[in-house]
């Protein structure tokens, strides 16, 4: 069986962060495997706290779990501080891993900042070099390139820019635009957009989602195209039947 690796925070609703990712790798007929980078308090109003992992224990569970085994596939997603961040990247040199699927978690969709100050930066000098794919959504795509990011054409000259930083495909996405849900993958040659209609409501988890099928599909061998297809039409599918589970945010259905 395939085995992707989520490095990601956790979120006790189970509807982004590294449960998401488990909870997608095993829809995706995955084998997943999970190290928290940072525990976070919240349900589906809002995150309350933030705990980090202490460094030396994040490099124990890295160092443990990739002595053993090699994930066919990774991604990393909530981060948090530039050491969390050359932490992960030491240790991809260093155990030669390969299919990295970077999601720069920013914000929670409840507006919360999910990063330290330097965190981004250290995210885009030292881990962007590594990265097979990088899945912004178009706030963080403003926020990497310093550009403003809210149409189609937006979007492509950031993904230029993005992928200037050494990335092998860049993929926005843009379920946060406020018309259409256009997601825009660029391999450094070619555009290939995907669009969808909106869908009313404000839902938990899209990105997580999204970059985890990516992670799962790119583990089963699938090329990064065919990877964001399938990433598209699982998450739209798992929105049209998202769920309430408590007081806030609708959690996707898979
Ligand atoms: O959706 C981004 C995200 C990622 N990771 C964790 C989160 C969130 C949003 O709330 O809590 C742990």
């Amino acid at each position: 069986m395939k085995t992707a690796l989520t490095i990601a925070g956790s979120d006790p609703t189970g509807g982004a962060g590294l449960q998401a990712d488990l909870r997608t790798f095993g829809a995706m007929g995955v084998y997943g495997l999970s190290i928290p980078s940072v525990l976070t308090a919240q349900n589906t109003e809002g995150v309350s706290a933030i705990k980090e992992i202490p460094p030396d224990f994040l490099t124990a569970q890295l160092d443990t779990l990739l002595r053993d085994l090699c994930p066919d596939a990774l991604k990393t997603g909530m981060l948090y501080s530039p050491e969390i961040v050359k932490i992960i990247a030491d240790k991809f040199r260093e155990y030669s891993l390969c299919n990295l699927v970077l999601d720069p978690v920013t914000v929670s969709s409840t507006g919360v900042l999910l990063i330290q100050e330097g965190a981004l930066d250290a995210i885009k000098n030292v881990l962007f070099p590594l990265a097979r794919v990088i899945t912004p959504n178009i706030y963080e795509a403003s926020v990497l390139t310093g550009l403003t990011v809210e149409d189609e054409k937006g979007m492509k000259e950031a993904a230029l820019k993005l992928r200037g930083y050494g990335v092998e495909t860049v993929i926005i996405t843009g379920g946060h635009m406020e018309t259409k849900a256009l997601d825009l993958l660029f391999d450094g040659k070619d555009f290939l957009s995907l669009e969808n209609e909106k869908l009313e409501g404000e839902f938990h988890g899209t990105g997580c989602v999204f970059s985890s099928v990516i992670t799962a599909c790119l583990a089963k061998g699938y090329g990064v195209h065919e990877s964001f297809i399938k990433a598209k039409e699982f998450v739209w599918n798992a929105m049209k039947t998202a769920v309430s589970i408590g007081r806030g945010m609708k959690c996707l259905n898979f």
